[in-house]
């Protein structure tokens, strides 16, 4: 059993480089991390009582979901005072004590941004909503009726269309989630400064950075044109008319001017793009251009959507998987910089979903984990990913917390009838964003030791076999595998700056890759599949004499002529 070895913090970085592309960012869903306090909600002292936890595990920076103010319609996604920490969160002072503790473990914070919408209980959409001729009225995106309906045929991500009418005046306000996130008008200079304000006054506090919540949907085409409507659809996809709109890097770089300018070199920023393909990944992420330092695109986790969405999924082909990765490897290399990620607290939990949960667990959770953090780009690590955390075994709709998973339900179930229902349960139980949200499971006490209380989403019944306690000191673990991966991005210069080149494209089991610089030749093979594979006897002679391997998940071997089930193999080799 070969062992990844644990961290030792960027020595792999070259001068030049931008420490980002050196680190390895782990995602905290505040609400399921930790409860201090027994109300069952995670909160912020529930965070920083772990933060041994991140130190071990040796990443760089916590990317922190929403703490903001917020009646959590949306989980905190949607925000009722960007300068103020919601009180089932903690206080502000427990968050400057957050970002102290972390930086005082070299740690850094990167806050959640969400300016595409607010929560129609911030007080810019009160008053904007008060009348027609409010100062703020034009925050906001207001529209007549058309034909005593909604203005146009947009469908919200969260069911139903993307308008509400506002009663008192005779308006619809847009949204593209729920109608408790009203979206802002970026049209509006006064709304781009009062954001940037705030954004400044967070980075005043000692915050590294942001990541921007759907931040190539704040420009809408100005008409609002109609889309089109998919067969059996009740609402358009409007994305074409709001993804990437017209004016989104005139606004990106006047954010960099006003916010980022002369100070960006220490912080991170990223942005999640629904929309980007890797030419539009290219615009945002080139260095010359101040936008973004990476993405997040959704390319790869779409390829197990079947027609009829994430809620009805089809298998995924490993093929596509592996040449959808190499293209995004390509265009990115030399402009621009990918982010690497399985998951996040919108998508379902990777070794359910792309691994093998049952007979295979620990040996598809960490070549899972090893194909994707030896790629070139910032990886990221969702809370509960480093322990191999699952999806969870739903079997009942009042299990389910999330909006999303709930409309579409009740929209499904209303229009498909009862006999629908436990169709439909399934589908939610697969790709529901909750499956992400059960709480982080640290050891076999009741609740996962998670909280004293009775946690607000249930707790995943394999907690007492999948936990961080049972892990940590282990050899042969997933946590340590990710440790092992997270030091060897630290060590190995190769992993951060090598070329990218896939391996049989076309093998539908294996995974492989090489990343060359000039010194130093790395060999990533998995086996992504449930049966034995066999290697290309030209791959063994060529790398059979490989000085060292720096990993293997079933033994301590070189490369075999036969593959085990979810076997990954990385050997290095020193050329130059
Ligand atoms: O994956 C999705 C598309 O169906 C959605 O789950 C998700 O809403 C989308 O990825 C956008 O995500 C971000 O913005 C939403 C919020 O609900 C998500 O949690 C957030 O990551 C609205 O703020
Ligand atoms: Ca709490």
């Amino acid at each position: 059993m070969t062992t990844l070895q644990p961290a030792t913090r960027h020595a792999s970085l070259r001068a030049g480089d931008e420490w980002w592309k050196a680190a390895v960012v782990y995602q905290v869903y505040p609400r399921s991390f930790a409860d201090s306090n027994g109300d069952g909600i995670g909160d912020i002292p529930g965070i920083i009582e772990h933060l041994d936890h991140l130190e071990d595990l040796g990443i760089d920076v916590v990317w922190l979901s929403p703490v903001y103010a917020s009646p959590h319609d949306d989980n905190g996604y949607d925000i009722s005072d960007y300068y103020a920490v919601d009180p089932s969160f903690g206080t502000l002072e427990d968050l400057d004590e957050l970002i102290v503790g972390l930086h005082a473990r070299g740690m850094k914070l990167v806050m959640d941004l969400v300016v595409n919408h607010t929560s129609d209980e911030h007080g810019w959409f009160r008053q904007s909503a008060s009348s027609r001729d409010n100062p703020k009225r034009d925050w906001y995106i207001w529209r007549d009726p058309r034909d005593g309906a909604e203005p146009n045929n947009w469908g919200s991500f969260f069911s139903g269309p993307t308008w509400t009418l506002d009663e008192t005046s005779g308006q619809y306000y847009l949204h593209l989630f729920s109608s408790k996130q009203p979206d802002l008008n970026w049209e509006n200079p006064d709304v781009r400064s009062a954001i940037y304000q705030m954004m400044n006054w967070w980075l005043d506090r000692g915050v590294d950075g942001f990541r921007m919540d759907v931040i190539s949907f704040i420009s809408k085409h100005p008409d609002l044109p109609d889309g089109r409507v998919n067969e059996g659809a009740s609402y358009a996809d409007g994305i074409d008319f709001y993804g990437s709109g017209p004016r989104v890097h005139d606004y990106l770089q006047e954010m960099h001017r006003e916010v980022f300018a002369g100070r960006d070199a220490e912080l991170m920023t990223v942005g999640e793009m629904i929309d980007a393909t890797p030419e539009k990944a290219r615009l945002y992420t080139d260095s010359t251009r101040h936008e973004l330092n990476m993405i997040f695109h959704f390319e790869h986790v779409g390829l197990d959507h079947g027609p009829g969405g994430k809620f009805a999924p089809k298998p995924l082909q490993l093929v596509e998987l592996k040449q959808s990765f190499a293209r995004w490897q390509r265009e990115l290399a030399d402009v621009g910089w990918n982010s690497l990620y399985w998951n996040n607290h919108d998508q379902p939990r990777v070794v359910s979903r792309f691994g093998n949960d049952t007979d295979y667990w620990y040996e598809s959770a960490t070549a899972l984990a090893t194909v994707l953090h030896l790629m070139r780009g910032t990886p990221y690590v969702y809370q509960g990913e480093e322990l191999g955390m699952t999806n969870m075994p739903f079997s009942s709709i009042d299990q389910f917390r999330d909006i999303e998973s709930l409309n579409y339900y009740r929209e499904a179930t209303v229009a498909g009838g009862r006999a629908q229902a436990a169709e439909v349960l399934a589908g939610i139980a697969r790709g529901g964003r909750d499956n992400a949200r059960t709480p982080m499971q640290w050891s076999s006490d009741p609740n996962a030791g998670f909280t004293a209380g009775e946690p607000w989403i249930p707790v995943n019944p394999n907690h007492a076999d999948i936990n961080a306690a049972a892990q940590r000191d282990g050899n042969r673990s997933v946590f340590a595998w990710y440790r092992g991966l997270i030091n060897l991005r630290h060590t190995e210069p190769v992993v951060i700056d090598g070329a990218f080149d896939l391996l049989l494209p076309e093998h539908p089991q294996l995974f492989a890759y090489t990343r060359t610089n000039e010194d130093t030749a790395l060999l990533v093979v998995a086996n992504c599949s449930n049966d034995s594979a066999p290697l290309d006897a030209a791959l063994v002679t060529a790398w059979g004499s490989a000085e060292t391997i720096l990993a293997n998940n079933v033994g301590d071997r070189r490369l075999p002529l036969l593959m085990l089930p979810w076997e990954v193999i990385v050997l290095k080799r020193i050329t130059g």
